[in-house]
């Protein structure tokens, strides 16, 4: 066995060790409480990021004041109308006050309901997929516990893939097969041999510096910042193709071509031609590692319709000058070459196209399977893309089968609350809705993660009844019927670690539960315990037991492996176990390409798919057979020739990760006139006579949101820059059917609810079309940092709720915290 590394000092004398999806750290444990209202800059938690870290997240600073801020929920509360007339579809949702009621109450309200649904309609109609990013750590994972849960109580619709990646998930095993899909997200090539070989890196979307501080999980060691350092004392030149100059850290060695957001795959064409013309295309590659090649190629050079893709033919559509886009594809020719795409790219309709694209324009580069060449997607979109850290399986809480099939790609929320029984495309299926009677979710924000919000509320007025676990009055737990108070990490004990991450934390509690708050657990239990599987659900076990119990179990799989990992009890006193190092390589694609025939990916053609026949068997529009440009259906011959003519980018805030902490000091600070800022180019704003400071309206037929301006030539001109997070704030309004006015700058007021292709079914919140002005007059104040109105329990009536489901009649409860 190999001797376990010393266990470090995890955190300094007098604090514990926890860890966060954007780093581990410590705090002084104690109350927090002068994090006020607002945010306090330096509140008394003492947070110190872990001393193994070199790189640590600004996104520590919003820990602090966010945790007893105003807007944490602190009793379990019920819409009004809910608990006066009971369950039922209703447009009042988002637009009545809640009423405090004590836990004994709201569980047995929130256990019977359950059962009345599951009773009265079959586990099906319950949604559970509650899609969200919640909290780093391992037990109380909120999504994990919630279908643990529900799997025991008889099934639940649940939800597929991810808003980050929902087009290549579901594309690239058609291109790759499965395991080369995995290898494609994993990275191309680590860091290192980025640095040791690679020539010139075109970044489709950059390497944005902002999100490499987040893995999801947690990460200890933050070395992409220093990679991309390494990138730039290499000299390696980086051709940034972004609307957005701040996508690449400065200091690179960098030609910034900003490119017409979502053009992308117009230029890849344009520079797939000059290849293909100016005969600097890898023939043998082609020949031996792909399949589909000469019909791509007649789609390039006319022969297909008669519009060859030329630079010309590109630099019309996408804005940059054709010579300079030939010059670029010469020097990708003539170097070790990166293609790399952002997930941004694929967050928009039609989303396949550029990720198939770009892997078409790699394969004519010939590269794939070469150090530091070839096809990346997420160098910048995540902190573990290209990581060469251990990859370990870490403990994890079994959920269980669920005995309800049914599910949905999770980007079609709104489509199944608002059409049960109608049908949709997926993946070559043609599928249904189920007719969903009740919401459970737990550990993610829809009113954040979900495109155009004012359809999302009328969705959201569908169902029966709609159960929220949240410490905060998000927009999400402000359109729900139930809303039971969730405690955070300070407030539990808790194992840490990212999929890649260096080190497993003990995340110890550091302060107690805020309010009433308890922990995702200790509500489900009380749940499953008034629903007759309380002993099934916990095993008996407290969540000591628990950690000690999944901890155990991964030990004894480690030591089966010869790895000699410390005792629970030692663990947790030392803080946290550096994982032993094994240097993954990333050998599918070179392996695949050293022999083709002995290691054939998992395709149909055991080769990569430039055109693919299963795809252009669907007979798909909006993605055929091989990569196309498509103009999104919104655009009528270009961005700017409607009502319209800005576009706005909503892509990942810098100040913190999606929606979580924007009452945490670093997102407050960044706000403008008190509201998410807005990039847009001194001449959009001068021909709109916007100044730097001013509120401005952003808005199209969807709605209209409230920003701060900010401007800079960083931004191509006929670009807005929005990123999204900033709780959603509607303005209250007569007709719940108008279009909503966010006072805060919720860009997913504005987003279209379009599927990237009838294929994939991702989400497209990246982009949408929109106008701009100054706002004149007095603009409505922001009121989402303020819990809702929350009336006494004592003076709400209640109505007489008639189903009386079979629960066993010593409910287990949990102790009151
Ligand atoms: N317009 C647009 N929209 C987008 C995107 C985009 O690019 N543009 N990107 C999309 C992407 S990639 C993603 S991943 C999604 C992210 O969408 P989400 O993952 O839904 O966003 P979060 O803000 O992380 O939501 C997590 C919620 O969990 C809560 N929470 C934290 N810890 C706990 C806990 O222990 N228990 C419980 N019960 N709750 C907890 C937090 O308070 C927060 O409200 O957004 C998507 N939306
Ligand atoms: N700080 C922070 N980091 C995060 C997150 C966060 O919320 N905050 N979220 C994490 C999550 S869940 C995910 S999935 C990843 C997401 O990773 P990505 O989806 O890659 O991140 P984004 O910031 O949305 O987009 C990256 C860049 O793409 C550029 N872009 C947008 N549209 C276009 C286009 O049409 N063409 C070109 N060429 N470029 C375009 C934008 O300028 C943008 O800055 O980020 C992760 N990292
Ligand atoms: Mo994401």
């Amino acid at each position: 066995m190999t001797s376990p590394p010393a266990p470090g000092p995890a955190s300094p004398p007098g604090s514990l060790p926890t860890t966060s999806h954007w780093g581990a750290y410590s705090v002084r444990p104690g109350t927090g409480a002068r994090g006020g209202p607002g945010g306090a800059p330096h509140g008394d938690l003492g947070i110190r990021p872990h001393p193994a870290d070199p790189s640590p997240s600004p996104l520590l600073r919003n820990i602090d004041g966010a945790l007893r801020h105003p807007t944490r929920v602190r009793r379990p509360a019920v819409r009004r109308g809910w608990l006066e007339h009971g369950p039922g579809p209703t447009d009042r949702r988002g637009r009545e006050p809640f009423v405090e009621i004590g836990w004994d109450e709201a569980l047995d309200l929130t256990a019977a309901e359950l059962a009345r649904v599951r009773d009265e309609h079959g586990p099906t109609a319950v949604f559970g997929g509650s899609y969200g990013w919640a909290s780093a750590g391992r037990f109380h994972h909120a999504q994990s516990q919630l279908h643990r849960f529900l799997a025991q109580f008889g099934g639940y619709t649940a939800s597929r893939n991810s808003y980050s990646l929902g087009a290549s998930l579901v594309l690239l095993p058609h291109l790759v097969g499965a395991a080369g899909a995995q290898a494609v997200l994993r990275a191309a090539s680590s860091w290192p041999t980025l640095v040791a070989h690679t020539e010139l890196i075109v970044a489709f979307g950059g390497i944005p510096a902002k999100n490499v501080h987040v893995t999801p999980g947690g990460v200890t060691r933050h070395r992409t910042p220093g990679h991309l350092d390494a990138l730039a004392a290499a000299g390696t030149r980086v051709a940034l193709i972004s609307p957005l100059r701040a996508d690449l850290p400065e200091g690179l060695d960098t030609d910034w071509h900003a490119i017409v957001p979502a053009t992308d795959t117009a230029l890849m064409l344009g520079l797939a031609h000059t290849l293909l013309t100016e005969n600097l295309h890898d023939r043998a590659f082609l020949d031996r590692c792909t399949t589909g090649f000469d019909t791509f190629a007649h789609y390039l050079d006319g022969r297909a319709d008669g519009t060859p893709r030329s630079a010309e033919w590109a630099a019309a559509i996408c804005g940059l000058d054709a010579s300079r886009i030939r010059t670029l594809a010469r020097r990708m020719a003539a170097s070790r070459t990166l293609v790399t795409v952002t997930w941004s790219l694929q967050r928009i309709q039609h989303g396949e196209q550029p990720v198939w694209a770009a892997l078409a324009l790699a394969a004519m580069l010939g590269q794939i399977g070469l150090p530091g060449g070839g096809f990346g997607h997420g160098y910048g979109s995540m902190g573990d893309v290209g990581d060469h850290g251990p990859q370990l399986r870490l403990p994890y809480l079994p959920q269980g089968p669920n005995p309800v099939g049914e599910f949905i790609p999770c980007a079609r929320i709104a489509d199944l609350l608002l059409h049960p029984g109608g049908t949709y495309e997926y993946d070559g299926e043609t599928r249904t809705y189920p007719d969903i009677r009740l919401v459970h979710w737990a550990g993610g924000n829809p009113f954040h993660h979900h495109q155009d919000l004012g359809r999302l509320r009328r969705a959201f007025g569908r169902p029966d009844t709609v159960i929220v676990h949240e410490p905060h009055w998000t927009a999400t737990a402000r359109h729900a019927d139930i809303v039971l108070p969730a405690t955070t990490t300070l407030e539990r004990e808790d194992l840490g670690g990212g999929r890649r991450d260096t080190h497993l934390i003990a995340m110890h509690r550091a302060v107690d539960p805020v309010g009433e708050a308890r922990d995702d657990h200790a509500i489900l239990a009380g749940l499953a315990g008034r629903l007759g599987f309380g002993e099934r659900f916990t095993e008996g076990r407290t969540p000591r037991a628990w950690l000690e119990h999944l901890y155990g179990s991964w030990r004894e799989e480690l030591r089966a492996d010869g790895t000699d990992v410390p005792e629970f009890e030692d663990f947790w006193t030392a803080g946290d176990y550096e994982l032993p190092s094994e240097r993954a390589d990333f050998t599918l694609f070179e392996d695949f390409r050293r022999d083709p025939v002995r290691h054939p990916l998992d395709t149909p053609s055991g080769r990569i798919e430039i055109t693919s026949g299963p795809v252009a068997a669907l007979g798909l529009a909006d993605c055929p057979g091989h990569p196309v440009w498509l103009e999104p259906d919104e655009w009528t011959g270009g961005p700017a020739a409607g009502r319209h003519p800005l576009l706005l980018i909503a892509n990942q805030p810098a100040t913190r990760l999606h929606s979580q902490f924007d009452v945490g000091a670093l997102s407050l600070d960044a706000k403008v006139a008190g509201r998410e800022a807005v990039q847009l180019h001194p001449a959009d704003a001068a021909a709109r006579a916007i100044r730097d400071g001013d509120v401005v309206r952003i808005f199209n037929d969807r709605g209209a949101v409230l920003a701060g301006a900010v401007l800079t030539d960083g931004v191509r001109p006929g670009v807005l820059r929005l990123p999204t997070g900033a709780w959603f704030d509607p303005v209250p309004q007569q007709d719940p059917r108008e279009p909503p006015l966010c006072a805060h700058g919720n860009p997913n007021t504005l987003t279209a609810d379009v599927p990237t292709s009838r294929l994939t079914q991702g989400c497209t919140g990246q982009h949408a079309l929109v106008e701009v002005e100054r706002y004149t007059g007095d603009p409505p104040p922001v009121t989402v940092r303020r819990p809702p109105p929350l009336l006494d329990g004592a003076t709400v009536p209640r109505h007489r709720h008639r189903h009386r489901p079979t629960v066993h009649p010593h409910p287990d409860r949990p102790e009151t915290p």
